[in-house]
C-alpha cells in the first residue's frame, strides 16, 4: 500500500528525473519557505490578508493583476529563451523533443493568457473608473472574485511543471493530439482547467467592465466625450462578452472527450476534429484583438499627451475601433487555409482579414497626424509608442502577405509565421502595455520611475527584439518550420538562428533591465514624488491626487468635452482660485475574503478534475457553493467614510505637493 503511494508519487505524481525541472522544483520550494518565513518574521500576515487578498479596491486589484502579469512574463520569458538556446546551433540536445513540445505549449499559453491578459486586465481596473469620473466598478465584489480566478487558474496550470506533467499539444491544444489517445498523462487536463478557471474569470471582467462604462461615467459623458483608452475598453469587452463563452464551452466538450469518452472532436461515433479547430479559432483570432486593441487605447492618450494636442480624428477613432471588434469575428477561417475549405470560404475569409487593415491604416495615421507639428516629449511612455509604429507596420504587413490564401499555402506553419505573430504580440501588445504601465505608474504609485534603467531597457528590447524575428522571416522563407525541436547542419540555417538566439537573450536583458529600474525607483522614490498631473495630460485621472485616495474622487467631476480635464486648466490659469469645495460622506464596499476563498475551492475542484479523483473535486465543488451561499448571506457589505475623513484625506494629498 506505502510503497503503491510512493511508486504513485515518484512517477505519476512529481515531475522527477529532469535536472531542470529539479532545479525548478528546488528553487520553487526555497522561494516558498523565504516567502512564508519572511511574512511571518515580519508580521505582514495580518497587512497582507487586510490590506491585499481581501480587497475590492479596483487599484489595488489592479496592482496585483499587474504584478502576476510580470511573474508570468518571467516564467514565459524563461521558456522562451530554453527553445532560442536548443535552436541557437544545429543538433543541440539541450531540450529533447517532449520537452520542446512542453516548453512551446507553456510558452504561448502562458504569455498570451497569464501574461497579456492580467497586464490588460490590471491597466483596466487602474484606469477605467478614473477616466469616467467613477468611485469604483459597478461589481467591486465580482471583480475581485475574477481576479482570484484568474490567479487560481494560472497557478493551476503553473503547476503541471513540477506536479503530473505540462502539456505539449500546442497552445491551443487541437485534438486529436490533445485527446486522451494521444496525451495520455494529465498534461492537457491542467491546460483545459487553468484556462477554464481563469477564463470564467475574465468573462465576468468583462461584463463588469462593460456595465461600469454603460453605467457610471461621470455626469455629462456622454458617449462621444469617453476617453479613448475608455473606448478601447469597451470595445474589448465586446469581443470578449461574445468570444469567452465560446472558450468556456469548447474546453468543456474537450474534457468530456478526455474525462467521460464522449467523441465530440474524434472521428468515431460522428465526432470532428475540425469542429474544435473552428470553435477553438473563433475565439482565438478575437482574443488577439482582445489583447491589442487596448494597447490602441493606450497609444492614443499618450500620442495626445506628449504631442501636448488633441487627439487627431477622435470620431473615426472610436468607429476603427468598433469596425474591428466587429470584423475580428470574421476572420478566424484564415488560420486554417491549407485545411482543405475550398477557394470560395477561403476567398471570404482572406478579403474579410485585408479590411481589418483599413481601421486599423486609419488610427496609424491619426496618432501621426497627432504628433504632427505637435511639442513631442520623449519620455519612456512615448518613446515606447513611437518603438511601437515601425514595428506594427512591418508585423501589419506581414500578416497582410499571410492572409493571401494561396500565398499562406507556402508561408503556414513556418518562422514566417512566428516571426509575424510576435511581431504584432510583442510590437503591439507588450511595447504597448510598457507604455501604459511608465504612464500610468506615478498615479498609482505617486512617484515617476527613473529613466536611467528604463532607457536600458528600451533599447535592450528594442534592438534585441528586430535581432530575434527579422532573421526568422528569412528564415521561414527558406523552409524552417515551426514547433522544430532540432535541425541539421545541411539546413544552411545555422547563422540566422544563431543571430535570432542572441537577440532574445538581449531581450531577456531588456527585462531584467526594468525590473532594476522598478527596484531602483522604489529606493528613490521619495526624491521622484510627483503632484496630480505629473505629465501635465488631458483626462480626469490626472485630476485628483497620486496615490490616489481609496474613494478616488472626492467630488464627482462634471464634464463636458472630451479633454475636460485641459480645458478646466487652460480655463484656471487665467482665472482666481476656487473655492473649497464642500465634501459628503462616500459610499463604499467592505473588504470580503469570499472571493479568495472560492477561488481556491474552484484551485481544489481544478485540481481533482485534472485527476479524475471524485474525492477531491466533489468537496472542491461543495466548497464553491457555500463559498455562494455564505454572500448571500452577507448583508453588511458596504459603509461610509465621514465627510471630515474625505476633507483630512484630501487636505493632506494635496497640501504635500
Ligand atoms: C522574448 C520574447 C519572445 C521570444 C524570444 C519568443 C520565442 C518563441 C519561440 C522560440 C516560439 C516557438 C516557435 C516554434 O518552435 O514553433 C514561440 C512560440 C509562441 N510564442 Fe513566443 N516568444 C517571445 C514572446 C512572446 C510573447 C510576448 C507572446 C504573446 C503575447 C508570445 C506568444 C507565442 C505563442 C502564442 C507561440 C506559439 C506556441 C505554440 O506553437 O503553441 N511569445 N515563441
Ligand atoms: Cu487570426
Amino acid at each position: 500500500m506505502l510503497s503503491e503511494f510512493w511508486e504513485f508519487l515518484t512517477t505519476e505524481f512529481l515531475v522527477t528525473g529532469d535536472p531542470l525541472i529539479l532545479g525548478a522544483q528546488v528553487s520553487i520550494g526555497l522561494a516558498s519557505i523565504a516567502i512564508i518565513v519572511g511574512l511571518t518574521y515580519f508580521k505582514k500576515w495580518k497587512w497582507l490578508w487586510k490590506n491585499w487578498l481581501t480587497t475590492v479596491d479596483h487599484k489595488k486589484i489592479g496592482i496585483m493583476y499587474i504584478l502576476a502579469a510580470i511573474l508570468m512574463m518571467f516564467r514565459g520569458g524563461v521558456d522562451a529563451l530554453m527553445m532560442r538556446f536548443q535552436l541557437a546551433m544545429p543538433n543541440m540536445e539541450f531540450l529533447h523533443a517532449d520537452h520542446y513540445n512542453a516548453v512551446f505549449t507553456t510558452h504561448g499559453t502562458i504569455m498570451i493568457l497569464f501574461m497579456a491578459m492580467p497586464f490588460m486586465f490590471g491597466l483596466f481596473n487602474i484606469v477605467t473608473p478614473l477616466q469616467i469620473g467613477a468611485r469604483d466598478v459597478a461589481f467591486p465584489y465580482l471583480n475581485a472574485l475574477s481576479f482570484w480566478l484568474f490567479f487560481l487558474g494560472a497557478m493551476l496550470f503553473n503547476v503541471s511543471f513540477v506536479i503530473g506533467g505540462s502539456p505539449a499539444a500546442g497552445w491551443l491544444s487541437y485534438p486529436p493530439l490533445s485527446g486522451l489517445q494521444f496525451s495520455p498523462g494529465v498534461g492537457q487536463n491542467f491546460y483545459i482547467w487553468g484556462i477554464q478557471i481563469s477564463g470564467i474569470g475574465s468573462l465576468a471582467t468583462g461584463i463588469n467592465f462593460l456595465v461600469t462604462i454603460i453605467k457610471m461615467r461621470a455626469p455629462g459623458m456622454t458617449w462621444m466625450k469617453m476617453p479613448m483608452f475608455t473606448w478601447s475598453v469597451f470595445a474589448t469587452n465586446i469581443i470578449i462578452l461574445f468570444a469567452f463563452p465560446i472558450l468556456t464551452v469548447t474546453l468543456f466538450l474537450l474534457f468530456m472527450d478526455r474525462f467521460a469518452g464522449t467523441h465530440f472532436f474524434t472521428l468515431d461515433l460522428g465526432g470532428n476534429p475540425m469542429m474544435y479547430i473552428n470553435l477553438i479559432w473563433m475565439w482565438g483570432h478575437p482574443e488577439v484583438y482582445i489583447v491589442v486593441l487596448p494597447a490602441f487605447g493606450i497609444f492614443s492618450e499618450v500620442v495626445a499627451t506628449f504631442s501636448r494636442k488633441k487627439l487627431f480624428g477622435y470620431k473615426s477613432m472610436v468607429f476603427a475601433m468598433l469596425i474591428i471588434s466587429v470584423l475580428s469575428f470574421f476572420t478566424w477561417v484564415h488560420h486554417f487555409f491549407t485545411m482543405g475549405s475550398g477557394a470560395d470560404v477561403n476567398a471570404f475569409f482572406a478579403i474579410t482579414t485585408m479590411l481589418i487593415a483599413i481601421p486599423t491604416g486609419v488610427k496609424v495615421f491619426n496618432w501621426l497626424f497627432t504628433m504632427y507639428r505637435g511639442r513631442i516629449r520623449f519620455t519612456l511612455p512615448m518613446m515606447w509608442t513611437i518603438a511601437f509604429f515601425p514595428c506594427f507596420i512591418i508585423g501589419g504587413m506581414t500578416g497582410v502577405m499571410l492572409s493571401v490564401a494561396p500565398a499562406d499555402f507556402q508561408f503556414h506553419n513556418s518562422y514566417f509565421l512566428i516571426a509575424h505573430f510576435h511581431q504584432v504580440l510583442i510590437g503591439g501588445v507588450v511595447f504597448g502595455y510598457f507604455a501604459g504601465m511608465y504612464y500610468w505608474w506615478p498615479k498609482l504609485f505617486g512617484f515617476t520611475l527613473p529613466d536611467r534603467w528604463g532607457h536600458w531597457a528600451f533599447w535592450t528590447w528594442n534592438i534585441g527584439f528586430y535581432l530575434t524575428f527579422m532573421p526568422q522571416y528569412a528564415l521561414g522563407l527558406m523552409g524552417m518550420t515551426r514547433r522544430l525541436s532540432t535541425y541539421g547542419w545541411d539546413t544552411g540555417w545555422m547563422p540566422l538562428n544563431l543571430v535570432s538566439s542572441v537577440g532574445a537573450f538581449l531581450m531577456g536583458a531588456g527585462f531584467l533591465f526594468q525590473l532594476l529600474q522598478i527596484a531602483d525607483g522604489i529606493r528613490k522614490h521619495k526624491e521622484n514624488k510627483v503632484g496630480a498631473d505629473p505629465w501635465d495630460a488631458r483626462t480626469l485621472e490626472w485630476s485628483i491626487p497620486s496615490p490616489v485616495p481609496e474613494y478616488n474622487f472626492a467630488i464627482v467631476p462634471t464634464v463636458d468635452s472630451v479633454d475636460q480635464f485641459w480645458e478646466d486648466k487652460q480655463r484656471r490659469a487665467n482665472q482666481q482660485a476656487e473655492t473649497p469645495p464642500a465634501y459628503e460622506p462616500i459610499h463604499m464596499p467592505k473588504n470580503t475574503g469570499i472571493p479568495i476563498v472560492m477561488a481556491v475551492f474552484f484551485f481544489i475542484a481544478g485540481f481533482g478534475f485534472v485527476w479524475g479523483w471524485s474525492w477531491m473535486y466533489i468537496p472542491g465543488l461543495i466548497g464553491v457553493a457555500a463559498c455562494l451561499v455564505a454572500r448571500s448571506f452577507q448583508y453588511d457589505t458596504d459603509y461610509y467614510i465621514p465627510a471630515e475623513e474625505v476633507n483630512r484625506t484630501e487636505t493632506a494629498l494635496r497640501g504635500s505637493v
